[in-house]
């Protein structure tokens, strides 16, 4: 693959106001629907060229037409990617959505996701992504195998709704909001229940949801091999699900990542963004995410893999490991700029949109009105 290829989705919720369990704090010129969410979204692409689609959340995204939104999303040179779905900030859902022991909240679980699907129906979505905040927080609560019985039972309705071109991606983290038992806790877990469904159902791999100190890029290598990788969400952590902007807290382990998934054309793998950006900028904290995953991207396709295979076949352990490290410590920032300069860009995005005035007319512009945050 060329980096020409290389398109990273934003998520709507990147732009709204955001924080921590503590205090969400609001920042001027937040978006205040969606449609002005995806004006925001088409600033990143405009500065990156690399940033096409725009993952929704459902209720935060909720509009009243979902093709108008979608056209809209058009007319700003973007389209709208993956249907994030929520099920997990109604009352009713204090015991689980889809896990839940009573079949009446199961039910209102499932309706939401085959809202959802609805909705991908109505704006060319192409990806259903499924995380479940379900699971149980003390020992005895309740029945662990029960509620995989009913997560499958869920998954089966959810899955036989899926029109042509369609699939469903399942994320897993290992806990958080509940902490006995998660019931999609990881990367096997889904990968069980995406085999029982059937080809549209992959894996999704949130670099944020694992133990301290997995190596994702094995979790990768096995699900590429196996054809049930579906996406990422990108982001970093230091300690769990911090959110924070992808490449930041280890760009070695993101090269490490995309070494195994660019090995082979990437299509059919999504590359998302799932961040929140609590204290800075939003809009610079997307457009510097895909400039992370670019670069990224770019020293990896430097990796000399001819020389790579062979050090690997003759049992060179410090020739094959300085073949990957010598494509890890490249700048490929001059490269990067004549890249995008040929492209018509502006080789320096952050700066490009610094300078816009952007940020000066939406603070003008956005003022009344509820700003976009969590459950807005
Ligand atoms: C979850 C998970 C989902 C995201 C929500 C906001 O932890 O990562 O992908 O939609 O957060
Ligand atoms: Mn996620």
């Amino acid at each position: 693959m060329s980096l020409d290829e290389l398109a990273v989705e934003t998520c709507s919720w990147a732009f709204g106001n955001s924080g921590t369990r503590f205090k969400v704090f609001a920042q001027p010129g937040v978006p205040r629907d969606p449609y002005e969410k995806l004006a925001d979204a088409a600033q990143v692409h405009a500065y990156t060229g690399a940033a096409p689609s725009v993952a929704l959340h459902i209720p935060w995204d909720r509009v009243d037409d979902y093709a108008h939104l979608a056209r809209y999303a058009g007319e700003l040179g973007l389209r709208i990617g993956a249907i994030n779905s929520n099920t997990f900030q109604d009352d009713g859902y204090r015991l689980g959505s889809v896990c839940h022991p009573d079949p009446a909240i199961r039910r209102q679980a499932v309706d939401h996701l085959l809202e959802c699907v609805d909705i991908m129906d109505a704006t060319g979505s192409p990806e259903l992504k499924l995380w479940f905040a379900d699971g149980t927080n003390y020992p005895g609560q309740d029945d662990i195998r029960a509620r995989q019985d009913r997560l499958a039972e869920a998954l089966a309705e959810v899955y036989a709704r899926l029109g042509e071109g369609q699939r469903l991606l399942l994320e897993y983290k290992l806990f958080e909001p509940s902490f006995y038992t998660t019931d999609v806790p990881d990367w096997g877990t889904a990968y069980a229940h995406c085999l029982k469904l059937g080809p549209k159902a992959q894996v999704v791999v949130d670099t944020g949801h694992h133990a301290p100190g997995v190596n994702i890029e094995f979790i990768v290598a096995f699900l590429l091999r196996e054809g049930r990788l579906g996406g990422f969400d990108f982001n970093s952590r230091f300690y769990a699900d911090d959110d924070l902007m992808v490449g930041a807290a280890d760009p070695f382990q993101l090269f490490r990542i995309l070494a195994e998934v660019l090995r082979e054309p990437s299509g059919g793998i999504a590359f998302m963004l799932d961040q929140c950006h609590n204290i800075e900028p939003k809009i610079p904290g997307q457009i510097r995410s895909v400039l992370n995953v670019q670069e990224a991207a770019a020293k990896v396709l430097r990796i000399d893999r001819a020389a790579l295979s062979a050090a690997q076949r003759e049992g060179d352990v410090l020739a094959a490991n300085a073949v990957l490290m010598d494509a890890f410590n490249t700048d490929v920032r001059p490269a990067l700029a004549e890249f995008r300069a040929a492209k018509g860009l502006d080789p320096d995005p952050m700066a490009a949109y610094a300078r816009s005035g952007y940020f000066a007319k939406i603070c003008a512009e956005r003022v009344g009105g509820a700003q976009a945050g969590w459950g807005a």
